[in-house]
């Protein structure tokens, strides 16, 4: 699926060198939509998947927030930190730079042979990105992918034609989109570097012949080094791979391990002394920390490293990344000992324009079928049985409540053998959710099968295949949104969807999104008044449809 990939005008901010520089002999960097850190807010740069004219808009201002500097770069993302660490380690820090990409020309010279692009979503084909790229329909494709082309035009690249490797969870894209080629790209790495990566820069420096699409080993725990400098929010990673198993996922093929306290706060230290004031624990699940057989938590251990990690001088925050909610029913301590010390640091509060302060984590709920959970799923729920799902679910997230974290849930629609009773059960579970004043987000999702995982070759969910329950998967979601996190701003939001769906939408995405888009607008999902719409937008079809059959009458007369 080849598609237009035209090249931009370099942007007016790039500073240009007064001279000729000599440059890095390897030069790593990232776009500015997955380098910058949004004040310190990882879930902002979830807006990067939005389509470019409306998210550039709302997050110009932090785009540039690493100031552009002639040297290093302050904060980068920790994937790109790691390959910083296994390539100083081997070639010598002297031979080694992460820049900001409005600061490459003062980096790339002469001397420059390598330069290494960390990505998890150049094109825009993720999860998030798909869905609302598609749903919205105008604005252009995603920032994320704007912001790699960008990348890839600047002057300072074309000028001095470095040899290029893109590494991190989304070079899948690029090959898919048979972007290569086009965009100069010798070799895209795919996977962890640990192992691999220093052979196959030797190789790319010494002009030996790589792979273009590299697969690279998985490497042993002990190969893991250190960051050396900070990373974006604080990033530390605490375990490494799942082992849970879910059939869509891409982390879980990693090797599990968690990794010791020590290594973690050294990396702590290197966050906090590079001017960061929060730590962001990269995690698939914070309690597999040193969990036991079958997913059982170890309450103590993880208590140990947040207690740790909070008490470390000039800590101010810690964010999550990702929890799930079967060990926290298992172990009612868990949440009981955790909260005190991470509400304490928490990110949201009253001051920065929330309810009340809370924690929050992404918590995975996808499906409320017991059978594709059963299909694709079964260790999610371990150490209990997925036939309980539903069930865990509420359970959870009550307990997440009770101790007042509110989590940011995925929900998936449109999984390859989806059915409407697959559908019908998660709209119910959404339903149970909120008869139980669940205070959550949903970022519901439509399904895409990333390259490496089980279901990597399955076909791709679209808007356009969704049925009217999908559809109303979507929109149950965002009104819950709505209602519980932004209630008083419902009299804007109801009819601006109501009048987007009728002058817009509608002609976009067709009729079945007439009930889902009314429902989102304000009208109960049972009332009169939206009965009468959808009675109203099928008359329409069916006038549409009679009187295009008459003209083609007419016409063959
Ligand atoms: C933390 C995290 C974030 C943080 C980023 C923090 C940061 N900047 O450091 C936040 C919350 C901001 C984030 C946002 C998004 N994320 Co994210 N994120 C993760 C998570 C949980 C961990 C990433 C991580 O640091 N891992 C640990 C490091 C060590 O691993 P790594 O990054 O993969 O790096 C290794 C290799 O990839 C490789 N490597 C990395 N870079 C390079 C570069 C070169 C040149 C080479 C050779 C090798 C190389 O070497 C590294 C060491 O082994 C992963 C899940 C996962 N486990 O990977 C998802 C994940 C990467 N995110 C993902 C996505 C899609 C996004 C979003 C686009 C939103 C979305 N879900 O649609 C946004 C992007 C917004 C933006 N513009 O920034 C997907 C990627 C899917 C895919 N395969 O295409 C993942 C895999 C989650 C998932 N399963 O959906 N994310
Ligand atoms: S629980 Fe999450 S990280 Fe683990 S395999 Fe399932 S989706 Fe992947």
């Amino acid at each position: 699926m080849a598609r237009n990939f035209k090249m931009k005008k370099r942007s007016s901010r790039r500073k240009m060198p007064a001279k000729e520089v000599a440059g890095y002999p390897i030069v790593l960097t990232a776009s500015r939509a997955e380098i910058s850190q949004y004040g310190g807010d990882p879930f902002r740069a979830f807006l990067c998947t939005f389509p470019e004219m409306l998210s550039r808009r709302a997050l110009n201002g932090y785009l540039f927030e690493n100031d552009p500097t002639d040297g290093p770069v302050r904060f980068a993302p920790y994937g790109l930190r790691k390959v910083e660490a296994i390539l100083a380690n081997e070639f010598g820090d002297q031979n080694v730079i992460v820049s900001h990409p409005d600061s490459l020309s003062q980096v790339i010279g002469k001397n420059t042979r390598l330069l290494c692009i960390s990505t998890m979503d150049p094109i825009g084909l993720a999860y998030v990105s798909t869905t609302y790229n598609s749903l919205i329909g105008f604005g252009g494709e995603s920032l994320n992918a704007a912001e790699f082309k960008n990348l890839l035009n600047d002057p300072a690249i074309r000028g001095h034609d470095p040899k290029i490797m893109v590494g991190g969870a989304g070079v899948w894209q690029i090959r898919d989109a048979g972007l290569q080629d086009e965009l100069h790209v010798n070799v895209l790495f795919h996977g962890e570097g640990e192992e691999d990566l220093v052979p196959v820069v030797r190789a790319m420096l010494n002009n030996k012949p790589v792979e273009r699409y590299y697969n690279a080993s998985q490497p042993d725990k002990n190969q893991v080094p250190l960051i050396k400098h900070a990373a974006t929010y604080g990033s530390v990673e605490i375990t490494r791979g799942c082992g849970r198993g879910c059939a869509f996922c891409s982390p879980t093929n990693r090797r599990k391990h968690s990794f010791p306290l020590e290594h973690i706060m050294k990396e702590v230290k290197v966050n906090v002394d590079g001017g960061s004031k929060s730590i962001f624990t990269v995690t698939e699940d914070m309690f597999l920390y040193k969990s036991h057989p079958k997913f059982i938590p170890n309450t103590p251990e993880v208590v140990k490293l947040y207690k740790t990690i909070a008490s470390y001088p000039g800590v101010e925050h810690i964010l999550l990344s990702h929890a799930s909610l079967a060990p926290i029913i298992h172990d009612p301590h868990l949440l009981e000992e955790l909260t005190p010390i991470l509400l304490e640091k928490s990110y949201w509060t009253p001051e920065g324009g929330y309810k009340q302060r809370f924690v929050t984590a992404e918590v995975g709920i996808e499906t409320g079928s017991v059978r594709l959970m059963n299909k694709h799923m079964q260790g999610k729920a371990l150490p209990f049985s997925v036939d309980r799902w539903p069930e865990l679910v509420c359970q959870g997230i009550g307990l997440m409540n009770d101790h007042d974290w509110w989590p940011l849930c995925t929900i998936m629609t449109g999984q390859p053998d989806e059915t409407e009773e697959d559908v019908k059960a998660t709209l119910d579970l959404i339903d149970d959710l909120r008869a139980q004043n669940a205070k959550m987000f949903y970022t519901p999702v439509l399904f895409i099968p990333l390259e490496d995982a089980m279901l990597g070759k399955a076909k791709r969910s679209n808007l356009e295949s969704l049925t009217e329950m999908q559809w109303m998967v979507l929109t149950k979601c965002w009104k819950n949104n709505i209602d519980f996190w932004q209630p008083e701003k419902a009299w804007l939001y109801y009819p601006m969807f109501f009048l987007s769906h009728w002058f817009y939408a509608r002609w976009k995405h067709g009729k079945k999104a007439t009930k889902p888009m009314m429902h989102l607008s304000g009208f109960q999902e049972d009332s009169l008044a939206l009965s009468l719409l959808k009675k109203l937008d099928l008359s329409r079809e069916i006038m549409k449809e009679k009187a295009s059959t008459t003209i083609d009458i007419l016409r063959r007369r």
